[in-house]
């Protein structure tokens, strides 16, 4: 068999650009080594960034998401007893949608099967290779047999923990990692939500957020250690912390219901650098990973997808491999302010078990942002998404 594109991984990231440069007129093949179902049943991100709603959008995925998701011009911080507010739509000029990922994956799916073929599930032993020179390949099986795809480029969408990555040579992509000691254990309720926006909440107990998919279904995160498991929490002691690290009044309003799933996240951050070996090309979290607290990583996945669209379908119209040539350098700036901020985002409101200086400097970090349109705003704007480069005053690189 052979395309133009071959894609590893079926996720927010390899679903975009396979639909993208369909648009394009750029054939590709989408390689997915779990069944369709459990792709469509993952539960993970909830909150889009106004730029990856007008991808969707423009890549006309987003009928459902325009139908059923929520708008949200702001978000709560609340701290030692207190809370207040990030206004988004003020501060930033435009609100995000709350629209679960697992929500825009099964429109990707509908969409991409809509077009016909090119969507394999259930692909194993999936193998980019030949990438280095001008005939790269993806083997896989199906089935009990082998198949070969040959292509022009590869484009390694396959995740953190996926084939792609790991099979570009040790050493030429250098790895910019940093983990923490706790994760996130999140779980997705049949309830209606506390709050119509979310509360991030900063205790002494740990980190708790409070989240939505709909007016009639939640989702929370409390913090907790890494090496926790799911048998050490039972949803009557979720319910009984999470309620702790609210605030009262949200957790008065409170409302419990059937748990539709229960999962621990680690929060890390890695950055891939280059994103690109040859002909294959990273996008997503194959090449990046941050903490959730920033809702960045679908945010980012659509990003890389969008840029590494432009740059291939340029190269089939025009034979100009510059968009290609900067694809790296262009989506690792955006990676990297979203690692900052992440980053930022969580130590700000996150337990760390520092000193009594540490803590003391975390409380007057989050009075600073209370108290100052200056720092509300450097949030918004991240939280956003819509920090870019001013023209002409730093130059471009
Ligand atoms: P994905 O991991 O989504 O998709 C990769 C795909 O490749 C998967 O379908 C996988 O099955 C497939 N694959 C892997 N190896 C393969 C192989 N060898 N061959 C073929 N296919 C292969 N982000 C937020 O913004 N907010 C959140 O709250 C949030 N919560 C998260 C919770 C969890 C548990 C996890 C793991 C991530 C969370 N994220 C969150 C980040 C998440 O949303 C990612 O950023 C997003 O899924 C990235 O999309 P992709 O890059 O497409 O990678
Ligand atoms: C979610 O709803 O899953 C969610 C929302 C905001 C975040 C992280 C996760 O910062």
């Amino acid at each position: 068999m052979r395309t133009q594109v071959g894609i590893v991984g079926a996720g927010p990231a390899g679903l975009f650009l396979s639909l993208l440069l369909h648009r394009a007129g750029v054939d590709c093949v989408v390689l997915e080594s779990r069944s369709r179902d459990y792709v469509e049943s993952r539960v993970r991100a909830g909150v889009l960034e106004p730029g990856t709603v007008d991808l969707l959008t423009f890549a006309q995925v987003g009928e459902r998401m325009q139908r059923d998701a929520l708008t949200h011009d702001g978000f709560a911080i609340a701290f030692d007893g207190r809370t207040f507010r990030v206004d988004l739509k003020g501060l930033g000029g435009a609100p995000v949608t709350v629209y679960g990922q697992t929500e825009i994956t099964q429109d990707l799916i509908a969409s991409r099967l809509k077009i016909g073929g090119g969507l394999v599930f259930e692909a194993e032993s999936v193998e980019p290779r030949d990438f280095a020179g001008d005939s790269p390949h993806v083997q896989y099986v199906k089935d009990g047999c082998t198949h070969e795809v040959a292509c022009d480029f590869i484009a390694g969408c396959d995740g953190s923990h996926g084939v792609s990555r790991a099979s570009v040579p040790a050493g030429a992509i250098a790895l910019y990692e940093r983990s923490l000691p706790f994760g996130w254990l999140g779980l997705l309720s049949e309830s209606p939500p506390v709050d119509e926006e979310l509360i991030y909440a900063r205790h002494e107990r740990g980190f708790a957020l409070c989240s939505m998919r709909s007016p009639h279904r939640s989702r929370y995160y409390v913090q907790c250690p890494i090496n926790d498991t799911l048998e050490a929490w039972p949803d009557a002691r979720f319910w009984d912390e999470l309620r702790r690290r609210i605030p009262r009044s949200a957790a008065e309003r409170l409302v419990t219901g059937p748990t539709l799933e229960k999962s621990i996240a680690p929060l890390r951050s890695f950055v891939a650098d280059p994103m690109r070996f040859g002909r294959l090309f990273l996008a997503g979290d194959a090449a990046h990973i941050v903490p959730p607290t920033g809702a960045k990583g679908l945010n980012l996945a659509v990003s890389d997808a969008g840029d590494l669209a432009v740059a291939l379908s340029h190269y089939y119209r025009s034979k100009d491999v510059g968009g290609l040539e900067a694809y790296s350098q262009t989506a690792l700036r955006r990676v990297w302010r979203a690692v900052r901020f992440s980053w930022w985002f969580t130590t700000l409101t996150h337990r760390l078990d520092e000193d009594l200086f540490g803590l003391k400097l975390q409380l007057a970090e989050l009075e600073y942002i209370a108290g100052s349109c200056a720092a509300a705003t450097a949030l918004a704007e991240n939280y956003l998404g819509r920090v870019s480069w001013p023209r002409g005053n730093v130059g471009t690189p």
